[in-house]
């Protein structure tokens, strides 16, 4: 449909048509980045799931390549649903998926690829005898699902981890495994979080705490931790903590109870779900893809044609500033896309002022902003503000005396259109500043059935540092990284009117107690070449 495609994206990664979820089983090979990625090819809303597949040079220009599996056995005539790949030592590549079968079980497969020597990865073949796991006694049958890349055990064998729950409380489950073909539950969960529900898409990983590259997903030792993630079914937001994962016992004990899977620290508190890292051995990084989904209904999705996003890939690495928390940030290669740049240099906001940048088109864009405040100001307040919360404490508009300030993007020149992401400081009674980062939709769009929450959290901002973000625009999306990425909120949001040449970027301050000082750096974003691999496609 003509009328919506100004919501088209110009460099994230999106199918031409119809309807994506989770991505699954990224991997480098031969030269190239695989992404494939839970899809109906039928039609713009969640169903006949099958594994659509990409690959990139670069993780930012796509080739589409065939299916890679599609709905054809008794094991996943329901749907081919998520999964991962690992890779051997020698080479192969593993591919374990959760089938639904023809009975409505959830069950986990095997699949790989045909010829190893093929850098595309055309050809996938599903084990005959699949499946290769199957709900355990005491897991619900639709309760068993998203099985992780593989990692070794200390007794040598491969370990996979699948998310499930008893009751309300959402597990971990690990299989034991010589050849993938053959599996052994181990008797005891890694781990287990009452209260949580269904635990989707885990994802369980090392990260250096002195390092500044990515882990294959095997290494352990002194220097590690490892992150877990799960994507919860009942409040669809993927959470994440860091802990220590002893291989003896296999169990993964959070750092911090009080901040566990499921109950502490989000990924990205936006519109964003289903994510999965990866081990680039490429560059020795790790990679994280997340799914950003609709917020406005299913039939504007229908007549638009086409559902979701994916974010653009984002590094990962542990916060040795802090040690409590990841760093997301988009990957190098997203800036091969900038071009014309625009420089604003200590722009002084006043309290109440609104200041607008010309950035030129303002549809695609990359931005960095830093913000300083007068200390002595926050330091000599005595207003306390107890109690602030991104979602319920009034949004970009709501003045407090140490905030909101930040950038308004996606806006029309009146303003009718916009969507703020800034800061806000909050003081508590005992004189201790929290620094809050937000995104507010409530006025991203004059479309009706668009739900328009605002997002966000905290942010740990350390002595010294300035207030930092950056922007990634891309005409419907924005992705915004607070801090180097300690906190992260993904935008899906409508505009009618801030499209186009309309579109416009302001800096402001709201705060009524304090004067921000920011310097802002923008660039103007080609789009990337998002295309069918030249031999042809089979999805016309
Ligand atoms: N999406 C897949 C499931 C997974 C869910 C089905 C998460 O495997 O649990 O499309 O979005």
């Amino acid at each position: 449909n003509a009328m919506l495609s100004w919501q088209r994206t110009g460099f994230h990664f999106q199918p031409p048509k119809n309807w994506m979820n989770d991505p699954n089983g990224p991997l480098y090979h031969l030269g190239w980045y695989h992404l494939f990625y839970q899809y109906n090819p039928d039609g713009a809303i969640w169903g006949n799931i099958t594994w659509g597949h990409a690959i990139s040079k670069d993780l930012i220009n796509w080739f589409h390549l065939p299916f890679a599996m599609v709905p054809d056995q008794w094991y996943d005539i329901n749907g081919v649903w998520s999964g991962s790949a690992t890779i051997l030592p020698d080479g192969r590549i593993i591919m374990l998926y959760t089938g639904d079968t023809d009975e409505l079980v959830q069950v986990q497969n095997l699949a790989y690829p045909a010829n190893l020597s093929d850098p595309l990865l055309i050809d996938w073949i599903k084990y005959p005898n699949n499946p290769v796991m199957v709900p355990p006694p005491g897991i619900g049958t639709t309760d068993f699902r998203d099985p992780t890349t593989a990692w070794v055990g200390p007794n040598g064998k491969w370990r996979v981890a699948i998310g499930a729950k008893v009751n309300k409380t959402g597990i971990t489950l690990v299989y034991e495994t010589k050849n993938f073909t053959s599996y052994e539950l181990l008797e005891e969960v890694m781990h287990a979080v009452p209260g949580t529900g269904m635990w989707e898409c885990v994802d369980f990983y090392p990260v250096s705490t002195t390092e500044p590259n990515g882990l294959d997903t095997s290494v352990n030792g002194p220097g590690i931790k490892h992150v877990l993630k799960s994507s919860l079914d009942d409040d669809k937001h993927d959470y994440y903590a860091l802990g220590t994962y002893d291989p003896i016992s296999n169990k993964w004990t959070p750092d911090d109870p009080e901040l566990d899977v499921g109950i502490g620290l989000r990924l990205d508190y936006g519109k964003y779900y289903a994510s999965k890292t990866f081990y680039d051995q490429n560059t020795q990084r790790r990679l994280l893809w997340g799914w950003i989904g609709e917020t406005d209904s299913e039939a504007a999705d229908i007549l638009k044609g086409w559902s979701s996003v994916q974010t653009i890939p984002r590094e990962v690495v542990f916060d040795k500033k802090t040690g409590t928390n990841i760093l997301q940030w988009p990957i190098k290669e997203v800036e091969k896309l900038r071009s014309k740049s625009t420089s604003y240099q200590k722009v002084i906001l006043e309290p109440g002022s609104l200041v607008p940048l010309d950035v030129g088109l303002a549809t695609q864009l990359d931005i960095l902003a830093t913000f300083d405040i007068d200390t002595l100001s926050l330091e000599s307040s005595l207003e306390a503000d107890v109690g602030y919360n991104c979602t319920t404490s009034g949004g970009s508009s709501s003045r407090g005396v140490f905030g909101p300030f930040g950038l308004v993007v996606l806006a029309d020149e009146s303003l009718t259109e916009q969507t703020p992401v800034y800061f806000y400081i909050a003081k508590g009674t005992d004189g201790v500043a929290n620094t809050y980062f937000c995104a507010d939709q409530s006025k991203s769009s004059t479309a009706p059935d668009v739900t328009k929450l605002i997002y966000g959290s905290s942010v740990p901002v350390l002595h010294g540092e300035s207030f930092s973000m950056r922007l990634l625009v891309d005409h419907s999306i924005v992705e915004s990284f607070a801090q180097g990425g300690r906190t992260v909120i993904t935008s899906r949001v409508y505009p009618t009117k801030a499209i186009y040449s309309a579109a416009k970027v302001f800096l402001f301050n709201n705060a009524t107690g304090v004067t921000v000082t920011a310097n802002v750096n923008a660039w103007n974003m080609d789009s990337a070449h998002i295309d069918y691999f030249p031999f042809g496609n089979n999805d016309s």
